[in-house]
């Protein structure tokens, strides 16, 4: 059983009642660990906690102090903001899932933020609200990147009609996937009707946001060559269109190049979506060229695809996707979580290796074990913490 972790999920009920800090209105009192805003005399009185009905109204109306909250209540790994966050949004779930949900991915530099900013500008100047998320399971408490971003893309963090939210940070995989899904949920509850998904870092992040995005574009530079950059061919398989940005000055003519040779790559590959094939583009987030173009073929792909019933089934099948996906990680982490059945192990893995037991009976005997102990024990409700 090596190699399996004990953590209990983010998004589980525990007994645990310590106060998560970087909650707004909640401060660490434990000694050691007084603010020291306090001790300096310039004590402010702390903000009010809001009510779900506060909340509700607020996101409702598109108050973005009110939505920020809601999302920090959402990534709270503190039971009791767990239970109020899924409260609220499933008093608001009526007003979600009538955005565009757009996944941006590609290498590391390759201009992603630069072409979120331009494009989110260009929506915003055509009438829409834009969300704009980022997805990185790697990021730390800091939320690092995320500060990086905003400040890259300043023009758009500055407009009334955008929202820009850096990734939830760390936490297990399944965390991360949960609390950027229903961030995303408060964004559509909010009015936003395109949601912008950066991807950050390289590995999970493509895999979560494509699970949770209408169309997925992969941005790329130019000279693919053989090694197409590190990006592997079941990332180009994921992608509703290939963007080939920086196709600009100096760059213009190898960009050209390089739009030829995915359009070839692009032959060999099984489309991301039924009915849709993926096509190369040309772009260049500084000097804004290919960005209406780029809108057009999201547009159609959306025209499309619900005409077909595809749009629909990819959403029904995310959801259900997600459903089974938190099962499992509850499951797992219940299992290997629990007291009992990690003080039974050593002896069970000891007697398989010794031959004594097989596997399967291995297993019988843990879930009987398991079994047992979970009937002794109380129901959980996931709301009420
Ligand atoms: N010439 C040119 N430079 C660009 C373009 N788009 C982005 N850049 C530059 O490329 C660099 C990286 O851009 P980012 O937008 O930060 O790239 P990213 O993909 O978000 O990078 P990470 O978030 O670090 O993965 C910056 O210096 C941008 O100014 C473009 O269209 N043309
Ligand atoms: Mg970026």
């Amino acid at each position: 059983m090596a190699g399996y972790t004990t953590t209990t999920p983010d998004w589980a009920v525990s007994n645990q009642s310590a106060v998560m800090s970087g909650i707004e209105g909640i401060k660490d009192t434990t000694v050691g660990n007084i603010n020291p805003e306090y001790t300096a005399g310039n004590f402010k009185p702390r903000k009010k906690n809001l009510t779900e009905d506060e909340i509700v109204e607020g996101v409702s109306n598109c108050d973005r102090t009110v939505l920020s909250r809601a999302i920090t209540l959402i990534e709270s790994n503190n039971p009791q903001h767990f239970a109020k966050a899924q409260r609220v949004l499933q008093r608001l779930l009526p007003r979600t899932g009538k955005a565009l949900r757009v996944g941006i991915t590609g290498v590391p530099g390759a201009g992603k933020s630069t072409l979120i900013e331009a494009f989110g500008n260009m929506l915003c100047d055509a009438g829409h609200k834009v969300a704009v998320l980022a997805v990185d399971p790697t990021s730390s408490i800091t939320k690092g990147s995320i500060l990086g971003d905003k400040t890259r893309m300043g023009t758009l963090s500055r407009r009334v009609e955008a929202f820009i939210r850096p990734s939830p940070a760390g936490g297990t995989l399944g965390g991360v996937a949960r609390k950027s899904r229903e961030t995303m949920l408060m964004c559509e509850a909010a009015g936003y009707d395109v949601i912008l998904i950066e991807t950050v870092g390289v590995g999970q992040s493509e895999t979560i946001v494509r699970s949770m995005v209408d169309f997925f574009m992969l941005v790329v530079l130019t000279g693919a060559g053989d090694d197409l950059q590190g990006i592997k061919k079941g990332i180009m398989e994921l992608a509703d269109a290939i963007v080939v940005n920086k196709a600009d000055g100096d760059n213009l003519v190898k960009a050209k190049v390089t739009r030829g040779e995915y359009e070839r790559m692009i032959e060999f590959i099984r489309p991301a979506t039924e009915g849709w094939p993926t096509h190369a583009y040309l772009a260049s987030a500084i000097e804004k060229t290919g960005l209406e173009e780029l809108w057009q073929v999201v547009q159609v792909f959306k025209k499309l695809t619900t005409e077909s019933g595809v749009f629909q089934k990819r959403r029904d099948s995310q959801l259900l996707d997600w459903m089974y996906a938190m099962i499992d990680e509850h499951l797992h982490n219940l299992f290997f979580g629990d007291a009992v059945i990690n003080g039974r192990m050593p002896e069970i893995k000891d007697a398989v290796l010794g031959g004594v037991i097989s596997p399967t009976q291995a297993v019988a005997e843990l879930v009987k074990i398991f079994d047992v102990k979970r009937a002794a024990e109380k129901k959980v409700d996931l709301f009420n913490a």
